[in-house]
């Protein structure tokens, strides 16, 4: 067998060289490339060999290091919340607590206090798709002068279960199957509805997660509640029950469930890349801080239980005060160092705020804490940067760990001491008026497992929900839940829903049953009647912000031969309204208008459907119409934009796209020949009128 010819010093050089051409080398000093240890590198592109053709060397250190490095750079998402997005940004307080509370993060009207925010789906993995049904995680990390306060809560303001000890339950139940390993980030599956239907608890939350809130059309369009009854403490040490609401600037809004499930081919980072495109173009969102406060006496008037998470204090009763406001300005430089190393902890609350009894959140002291270690890795995840307390500093006596990052100096790691004698430092000492202490709630119990009997009414509040809804939202929460149990297989999976609805409703039950063309099985007997509260219109989405194009996507596909003038027209009367704005071609170099004149697209068709945008214009040549007619897309892009009651501003040219794509006029269809301006009534809003005729809902 002929050997291979050893190299020679002349060929390694001339390898050498030419490898040198194939890439970029560093010209200056300060950007050269080193090992983690600082060694600097001088060939990334090749690895060290015996010989050009030969094996590689487990001398090549830089190798190793980089490989190794690489092998290891993910680390456990999170069991729950694990797909996110946040940014950078400042709370302001604009009324002070001070009756209520010594925290000064709520005293110091006028106050900028750095937060950083983490908006989340629950079910999915860490790749999943921004747009399931789902609820979203909405976790605030205030960085306080007295320590970080983490607000860690979600866009509705109840939960499935009421103690701690049903979660995880409650997520095996929602998460994929354990034998099969689907559905992903989906509830509608039998184990999610079995563990429903047997936690009749769940009921509320469930008139929720069914309603249109859970497929929130933007992150920077969700309302987002601390969930629980927390304390205020004053510096008489006081107690004040509040609830915690965010409540943004630009409205709730939703998408459709047809429009959530086409977007989640579409664009499966919908939510991330507008809250990030958002940021970056310096619109900015924008979210109220209110409160709800109580008295020991008024809660105990109410006929429910605020220690239980089921429930929400009705608005009418207890209105929110609006304190402060929060402004989401900038992105994280890096996802990883930040969004996916950022640990909320509901523990972490400055002096002045403080836990109730709720014993859902008595369980998350713990477990936030915890499942940092298995994520993070260490006891010193606090050192982040992301996670350090910025308002002030932190300094105590723990020490060392894994990944300690601190060098502390002298000899004083206990306490008390008194080196301080010997002239030595003797380090930190706690603060007995200013530091947190705990409500001195009076406990005197007996150690029990039981559910106190103001836990026992599971439907009122349902009922309160579905009966505040508007018909259309009725009808959208009705035939979500006819989506999700014909997902079920289990036929008494699906009666024992049907039969825990009659509680919360005989006619939303009746339209299900209806839906799913199954009888109406026997009420299961509740575990507390239900009683009838007043209508709660806040708990509406429709009409209780008003119709706006801010914050929202206007497409405009154009062809060949368009009228330039128009597109333009249209275009600076949606962004004056406050809209963004987006060209969509058929090729992305763009068309050539009528007149000669180049128009960049920032989309091409095929890859940007009307699932994208909340309202569509159609100014196509007559030519370029005719081309679109044999194209899927283009009629897809039409045909949806009608199917999810959006506003199509059109030219005549356009006519017979919309005849192929199956649209009838009505007041959404406006003829731009009536002007640019005309669009922007009918874009900012959906044709809410237009549904019966498109879609058939429980
Ligand atoms: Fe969480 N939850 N949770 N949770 N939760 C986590 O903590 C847990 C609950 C919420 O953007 C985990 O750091 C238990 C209610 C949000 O990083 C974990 C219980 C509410 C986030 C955990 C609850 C929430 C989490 C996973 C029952 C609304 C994402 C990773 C007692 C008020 C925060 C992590 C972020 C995350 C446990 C109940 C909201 C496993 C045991 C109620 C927004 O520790």
């Amino acid at each position: 067998m002929a050997k291979t010819p050893r190299t020679t010093p002349a060929q390694v050089k001339e390898t050498l060289g030419a490898g040198g051409e194939t890439h970029q080398t560093a010209s200056a000093p300060d950007a050269r490339l080193t090992t983690n240890h600082g060694v600097p590198v001088s060939d990334n592109q090749n690895s060290l060999k015996a010989g050009p053709r030969g094996p590689s060397l487990l001398e090549d250190f830089v190798l190793r290091e980089k490989i190794q490095h690489f092998d290891h750079e993910r680390i456990p998402e999170r069991i729950v919340h694990a797909r996110g997005s946040a940014a950078h940004g400042f709370f302001e307080l604009t009324e002070s607590l001070e009756k209520y509370t010594r925290a000064r993060v709520l005293t110091e009207v006028g106050k900028r206090t750095e937060v950083f925010t983490r908006f989340s789906t629950v079910a999915g993995g860490a790749g999943s798709v921004d747009t399931p049904r789902d609820v979203r995680g909405f976790a605030v990390k205030l960085y306080t002068v007295e320590g970080n306060w983490d607000l860690v809560g979600n866009n509705i303001p109840v939960f499935f279960i009421q103690d701690a000890i049903k979660f995880p339950d409650l997520i095996h139940a929602v998460k994929m199957e354990a034998d099969r390993g689907y559905p992903q980030a989906a509830s509608a599956h039998d184990t999610f509805w079995d563990f429903i239907g047997l936690m009749p608890e769940s009921t509320h939350m469930i008139m929720w997660v069914m309603s249109d809130r859970a497929i929130p059309r933007s992150l920077r369009m969700m309302e987002g509640f601390g969930v629980h009854t927390f304390r205020l403490i004053n510096d008489k040490d006081e107690a004040t029950f509040v609830k915690f609401h965010w409540r943004p600037k630009l409205g709730t809004q939703s998408t459709l469930w047809d429009e959530a499930v086409k977007l989640a081919g579409a664009d499966p980072d919908f939510h991330r890349r507008d809250l990030f495109e958002a940021i970056d173009k310096g619109d900015f969102p924008e979210w109220e801080l209110g409160v709800q406060l109580l008295t020991q006496d008024e809660a105990d008037a109410l006929p429910f239980d605020i220690l239980d998470a089921t429930k929400l204090i009705p608005e009418e009763l207890y209105p929110i005060k609006v304190i402060g406001r929060m402004v989401l300005d900038r992105n994280p430089d890096n996802f990883f160092a930040e969004t996916e190393q950022a640990a909320f902890l509901p523990t972490n609350m400055p002096p002045g705020i403080d836990v109730s009894e709720d014993p859902l959140l008595q369980g998350r002291p713990f477990s936030y804490q915890d499942t940092q270690l298995s994520r993070l890795g260490t006891v010193n995840f606090h050192q982040l940067p992301i996670n350090q307390a910025k308002g002030c500093p932190f300094q105590n006596l723990q020490r060392d760990g894994h990944m300690q990052t601190q060098v502390f100096k002298g000899r004083a790691n206990y306490e008390p001491n008194s080196l301080s004698q010997a002239g030595e430092e003797g380090g930190p000492r706690e603060d007995p008026e200013g530091g947190f202490r705990s409500f001195a709630a009076p406990v005197e119990e007996t150690k029990v497992r039981l559910r106190a009997e103001t836990f026992a009414d599971h439907y009122s509040q349902a009922r309160l929900f579905y009966r505040s809804q508007t018909e259309i939202e009725q009808a959208h929460l009705a035939s979500a839940i006819v989506f999700e149990l014909s997902k079920c297989q289990m036929e008494h999976v699906r009666n024992r829903i049907l039969g825990n609805l009659r509680n919360v409703d005989e006619s939303l039950a009746k339209r299900v049953a209806a839906g799913l063309a199954m009888d109406l099985p026997a009420k299961n007997k509740p575990a507390a009647e239900p009683f009838d509260m007043d209508a709660s219109p806040a708990l509406r989405i429709l009409g209780k912000y008003p119709d706006s194009l801010k914050g929202r996507a206007v497409g405009i596909l154009v062809t060949d031969g368009a009228d330039g003038a128009l597109i333009e027209a249209v275009k600076s009367a949606a962004e004056s309204a406050g809209a963004s704005v987006k060209i969509v071609a058929p090729k992305v170099g763009g068309v050539k208008l009528k007149g000669g004149k180049m128009l960049a697209a920032d989309g091409q068709l095929a890859g940007t459907p009307s699932v994208v945008f909340d309202a569509v214009a159609l100014v196509l040549s007559e030519d370029g119409c005719a081309s679109l007619l044999g194209e899927a897309a283009a009629v897809d892009f039409v045909r949806d934009a009608f199917g999810h009651l959006k506003a199509i501003g059109f030219t005549a040219e356009a006519q017979p796209l919309l005849d192929k794509a199956g649209v009838a006029p009505d007041d959404g269809l406006v003829d731009l020949a009536k002007g640019a301006k005309a669009f922007i009534g009918p874009a900012s809003t959906r044709q809410w009128n237009r549904e019966p005729k498109v879609r058939m809902l429980a």
